[in-house]
């Protein structure tokens, strides 16, 4: 089989990629470790930039996006027993949309199914080759062995995908955090506590309240790296979120059955450079941030953005400019973020050496923050997205 660009990973950034080269006329294929009915499922991110509101628009599946998604105009620090609430769109123009990454994956996958992308699910053993001249792939699928040429690969596959694993010892520089704590998130068919959300920092340790609609909730607090999900019960979910909530807002949570949960690590990682001669890596497969700063997806599009750019040149006017750029473009924009969500992180959360000088020193930050149109500014315009 051939194709133009073939796609390794189904994620948000290898579906985003595949739809604007499809409607662009570029061929693609994807593969796909994982079942469809798997990918579908996967609850992650729910906070997107307008940059990519634009690009699912661009890219033709921003229809329900625009009819069920939640714009928000501004979201609320809690510190101290008190909130403040950053107003973003006073501060900067613009606005976020939250609207689940499970959300974005089904549109997009309902897309290519109505366009007639191919997608190759269930793709074990996926391996890049020869990617300095003339690339291809090859791969299992009901135990049959089977090679994909292409013009170029583009590496899709998540954090713990095969495209980055082909380039290491072949110059591949890497940067990483890891942080002392995970985050607990639970999803809950009740309605949020309050229609935008809330970031805590308290002395028990960092809290969220998102949403994925105004009748289903996405909490998450911080939480031990080595606990385990089974010893959090709902009960004790609720009520350690609470606890971490200013009164207020603790006394109108509204409590019911989970029906997800489960813990994330968080971890700052940067590989340099994302392009090794035909194979492009893009989104996790390159970068990682803590999702403090609600970053990780957004990155993923961006680096879609500047590699379909590059792309539609490379085949439209037969020029590598765009191609060349990609790297150095895309990692400018990805160490900004990283930048961002690790400051974030350090400033919300309760480290192992936070102690009560490191609170008050974080209080101290949070309520500068607040008060200072300039410091607040910086702030908004991170969390918002930074220009592409
Ligand atoms: P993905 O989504 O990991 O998709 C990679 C795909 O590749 C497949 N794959 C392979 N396929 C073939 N062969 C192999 N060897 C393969 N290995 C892997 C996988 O099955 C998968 O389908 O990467 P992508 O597309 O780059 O997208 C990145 C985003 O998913 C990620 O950055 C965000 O979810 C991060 N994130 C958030 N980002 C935001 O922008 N805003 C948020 O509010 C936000 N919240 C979050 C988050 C991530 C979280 N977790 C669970 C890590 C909240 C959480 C809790
Ligand atoms: C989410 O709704 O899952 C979410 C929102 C904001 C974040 C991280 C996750 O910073």
């Amino acid at each position: 089989m051939r194709t133009q660009v073939a796609i390794i990973g189904a994620g948000p950034s290898g579906l985003l990629l595949g739809q604007l080269l499809t409607n662009a006329g570029i061929d693609n294929v994807i593969l796909e470790r994982q079942t469809g009915d798997y990918v579908r499922g996967r609850i992650r991110a729910g906070v997107l930039e307008e940059g990519m509101v634009g690009m699912l628009d661009e890219a033709g599946v921003g229809a329900r996006m625009n009819r069920q998604g939640l714009p928000h105009d501004g979201f609320d620090l809690a510190f101290g027993w008190r909130h403040h609430r950053i107003d973003l769109h006073a501060l900067t123009g613009k606005r976020v949309m939250v609207y689940g990454q499970t959300e974005v994956t089904r549109d997009l996958m309902d897309k290519r199914a109505e366009t007639g992308g191919v997608t190759i699910y269930e793709a074990g053993n996926v391996e890049p080759h020869d990617f300095g001249s003339q690339p291809f792939i090859t791969y299992e699928k009901d135990g049959v062995s089977h090679r994909l040429d292409c013009d170029f690969i583009a590496g899709c596959d998540g954090y713990h995908g095969a495209s980055r694993k082909a380039v290491e010892g072949k110059g591949l520089e890497t940067f990483e955090r890891v942080y002392p704590f995970g985050w607990l998130g639970i999803v809950a068919d009740v309605p949020p506590v309050h229609h935008e959300l809330i970031y805590a920092n308290h002395p028990r340790g960092f809290a969220l309240c998102s949403m994925r609609s105004t009748t289903r909730s996405r909490y998450y607090v911080q939480c031990p790296l080595d606990d385990k999900v089974e010893a959090w019960s709902d009960d004790r979910f609720w009520d350690e979120l609470r606890r971490r909530l200013p009164p207020d807002s603790a006394n109108r949570v509204t409590t019911g059955p989970s029906i997800e949960k489960s813990i994330a690590p968080l971890r700052s990682f940067v590989a340099e450079p994302m392009r090794f001669g035909r194979l492009l890596l893009v989104g996790d497969a390159a970068h990682i941030v803590p999702p403090t700063g609600a970053k990780g997806l957004n990155l993923a599009a961006s680096d879609v953005r500047y590699l379909f750019d590059g792309l539609r040149e490379y085949y439209g006017e037969k020029s590598d400019a765009g191609l060349d750029a990609y790297s150095q473009k895309a990692l400018s924009r990805v160490w900004k973020a990283e930048r961002f969500s690790w400051w974030m992180t350090s400033t919300m959360h309760r480290f192992p050496d936070t102690g009560a000088f490191g609170q008050r020193i974080q209080e101290a930050e949070l309520d500068y923050l607040v008060h200072s149109q300039a410091a607040s500014t910086s702030l908004a315009e991170n969390y918002v997205g930074l220009p592409y």
